[in-house]
């Protein structure tokens, strides 16, 4: 019988920031479907409690303490992954941060520090794992965008342009190494409820009521919804999908929303 279109048995995966939310939850879901991972961290202690979180679920994780914006560091930990767990075949390039802060009151220090880690880092990642995808012809880049690549909100201008470019990056990737059968698309998550969004769903905050109005589905995505996207796009099933961004968002970019008091 064909191997299931969506089976991962045999594929290893690097999930940058798959210590917590939205990349954990994505690392479950390949991991379900057989894919064996890998993830990164920047401090000990957060890899050693993702560690003991995927072991919850029986999953076997092999973590590195790797800084994605640390070009040097990324070129000599790439090749020691490999040689330790395997080729990567599928990269998510999750990992991101994000400050709130009006533009007219932001430092350019903000603003670099989060382009740095939201869009140079995947940069980074991206091109230095496509050396060997591009040697084997075969390889699977997802790069977490956001539903902030396509609308803009007060004080979070750092991250939209970064996701933005992201986007952007996404196709250009494609476009540079489609030929070599690398399929490189993106993810855009709409809301979700997680660590970083928590602030916004606290009691009472003026931003809870009004997303989950504007968001058709009428609720916070929960961060399972994100894994099954992830698996197919990490999988044969979208071998001729290249430079696309699959959103994730309950319909909130398919409307312009509805007044708080209409069903
Ligand atoms: C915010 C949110 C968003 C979401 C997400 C949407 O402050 O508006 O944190 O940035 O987290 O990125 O895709």
């Amino acid at each position: 019988m064909a191997q299931n279109l969506f089976d991962l048995r045999g594929k290893n995966a690097l999930v940058t920031g798959g210590t917590h939310g939205l990349g954990m939850a994505m690392a479950f879901g390949l991991a379900e479907a057989g894919a064996t991972l890998i993830i990164n961290g920047h401090t000990p202690g957060k890899l050693e409690s993702a560690k003991s979180a995927y072991a919850k679920k029986g999953i076997k994780v092999h973590t590195y303490l790797l800084d994605i914006t640390d070009e040097n560091a990324v070129e000599n930990t790439i090749p020691i992954m490999e040689k330790e767990v395997g080729p990567i075949h599928i990269l998510v390039n999750n990992a991101a941060i994000i400050k709130r802060i009006p533009i007219l009151e932001m430092k350019a220090k903000d603003f670099r520090e989060i382009l740095d880690v939201n869009l140079t880092g995947q940069f980074i990642m991206a091109k230095t794992v496509a050396q060997g995808m591009v040697e084997r012809s075969n390889g699977k880049i997802i790069n977490i965008c956001s539903m902030m690549s396509e609308l803009g909100r007060n004080t979070v201008s750092a991250y939209a342009a970064a996701k933005g470019g992201l986007k952007m990056l996404t196709r250009s990737m494609a476009t540079e190494w489609a030929r070599y059968n690398i399929q490189i698309n993106g993810i855009g998550p709409g809301y979700f409820a997680t660590e970083q969004t928590a602030p916004l769903r606290a009691e009472g905050h003026p931003l809870n009521e009004f997303i989950i109005n504007r968001t058709p589905a009428g609720k916070w995505g929960d961060p399972e919804d994100l894994a099954g996207t992830a698996v197919f796009l990490a999988s044969r099933a979208s071998d001729f999908v290249n430079g696309q961004v699959v959103y994730v968002d309950g319909g909130i970019l398919a409307t312009i929303g509805k007044p708080s008091n209409e069903k």
